[in-house]
């Protein structure tokens, strides 16, 4: 039986008991079986990082990690992924920051994962590598002669070929996904995005979810992402007991909680959604002490300049907000930079009336099934959407919002927090029904099951 090697910039190294899992180990989880390899970045940095992975083993799975140096981190991580291809993929040009030598240090650390695999790959593995930091790592394996199939999932958007062609390394990026067997996005509107930019960028010939060039065919092919929605709606159920989902649902003393839950990255659009909810509270002043929007958001990235200054203006904007409409005994806006637990996240969207899930652009969003698997059927949560994440294109029956329009979103808060109980109930059940279905292991099945197909459908490829 073949093996698998998932490859991702970070890997999830299960602690030795009671850990929670992130959400791509989430994901994943049913791949990881014995035998099966994960191999990634340890998150260390080492001055002389050795070559050698590092191996844990872990129920049967083996953890292969290896260090960086502090340049290579610069360059790979914070420079090129994070300081150019975030900005880019999500619509943001005009904080891309590239530079050659970040694109060298991506490049450099890549040529590191290829080689360090390969102590690790054997001939008949089955590889699947993830995201946006590990677009060159399948052309570089096969440079090294593995021959095994090669699938790579981005987790985050693509951008259409006027878009992408603003990054001087364009061609050789969407070449080098084109090295892959399979490639899977989360829309159907991202995998033509990155069709698109095969056939006008590199001259490839696309029919339907191929992708021929230079005599070999890949398939491009729509495989949304899942959560563990069981295990999340039995965490909510759970969180009944938990002590700060309770000292909370105390707090409210009767008023409705509006929630927000997201990484503090600019693509969530926390400015305008704090700005919606400024203009919620100016607009329906019925909604005066009625309400508090819980906003948690755990820092990250804060090596990049642009997620410094936008922690800034957010805590710039809570002071402004709370400043204006606070109340003696009533504070509008709820807002943190600590992440919270996972099962109390979940017992606060059960307890949150309406989610407001706003980003500017986003692959996926996991929060936004989270809060629909988190509600109760008989009084449950009414989901506002952004129209601009992959969810969206699923969970049709939220209340879907142009993020960049403040009024609109304070228009579906409104809408949210007024709608009756049977319409609520209605929505969710329709929602529910599709979180439950597209769940993680779905996810997980369908990529597995089309990477197992796809060698046999694709040209041969000459020898590497
Ligand atoms: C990328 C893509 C795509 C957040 N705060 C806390 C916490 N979280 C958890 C959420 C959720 C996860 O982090 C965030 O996932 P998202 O999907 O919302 O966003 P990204 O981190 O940007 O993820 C995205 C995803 O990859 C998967 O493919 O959906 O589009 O950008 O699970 O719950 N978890 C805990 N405490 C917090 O305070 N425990």
């Amino acid at each position: 039986m073949a093996r698998v090697v998932i490859v991702s910039n970070r890997v999830p190294i299960p602690k030795a008991r009671g850990a929670t899992a992130g959400g791509l180990a989430v994901a994943l989880r049913d791949l990881l079986k014995p035998g099966t390899i994960w191999f990634g970045w340890s998150g260390r940095l080492a001055s002389e990082p050795s070559a050698q992975p590092a191996l844990v083993e872990a129920r049967g799975v083996t953890y292969a990690t290896i260090d960086l140096s502090s340049d290579d981190y610069r360059g790979y991580y914070v420079g090129f992924a994070n300081g150019a291809l975030w900005p880019l993929l999500h619509f943001r040009i005009g904080l891309m920051r590239f530079r050659r030598q970040d694109y060298e240090g991506y490049l450099a650390v890549n040529r590191s994962f290829a080689d360090a695999l390969g102590s690790v790959l054997q001939l008949d593995d089955t590889l699947w590598a993830h995201d946006y930091h590990l677009v060159p790592l399948g052309r570089m394996l096969r440079e090294r002669g593995f021959q095994g199939p090669m699938g790579f999932f981005l987790h985050i958007p693509f951008a259409p070929p006027s878009m992408m062609e603003a990054l001087p390394v364009a061609r050789e990026l969407i070449a080098d996904l084109c090295a892959y067997d399979l490639v899977g996005f989360q829309t159907e509107e991202h995998a033509r995005d990155f069709r698109d930019c095969a056939q006008r960028i590199l001259g490839a010939t696309v029919q339907g979810e191929w992708v021929r060039l230079n005599g070999r065919s890949m398939r491009v092919f729509t495989c949304p992402i899942g959560i563990d929605a069981e295990s999340f709606s039995r965490d909510a159920d759970r969180a009944v007991n938990d002590k700060v989902v309770q000292r909370l649902a105390g707090s409210l003393t009767g008023r409705a909680l509006a929630i927000g839950v997201d990484r503090m990255d600019y693509s969530k659009g926390l400015p305008q959604r704090f700005e919606a909810y400024a203009c919620l509270l100016e607009k329906h002043p019925e909604h005066h002490r009625k309400v508090h929007l819980l906003q948690i958001c755990p820092r990250s990235r804060e090596e990049v300049d642009e997620y410094r200054k936008l922690r800034s203006e957010l805590d710039r904007l809570a002071g402004r907000i709370n400043g204006r409409f606070s109340e003696f005994d009533w504070t509008p806006l709820r807002y943190s930079t600590r992440a919270a637990p996972r099962t109390t996240l979940a017992g606060l969207y059960r307890t949150a009336r309406v989610g407001v899930v706003t980003p500017l652009r986003d692959g996926m969003n996991l929060v936004a099934k989270e809060f629909v698997a988190a509600q109760s059927d008989e009084d449950p949560g009414v989901l506002v959407l952004s129209q601009f994440a992959g969810a969206a294109h699923e969970l049709t029956e939220a209340l879907i919002v142009n993020p960049f329009d403040p009024d609109a979103i304070a228009e579906a808060m409104h809408e949210g927090l007024s709608m009756p109980a049977p319409e609520r109930r209605e929505r969710h059940l329709a929602l529910k029904d599709k979180v439950f279905r597209t769940t993680a292991q779905a996810y997980s099945e369908r990529f597995m099951e089309a990477l197992s197909q796809v060698k046999a459908q694709s040209v041969p490829r000459a020898a590497a």
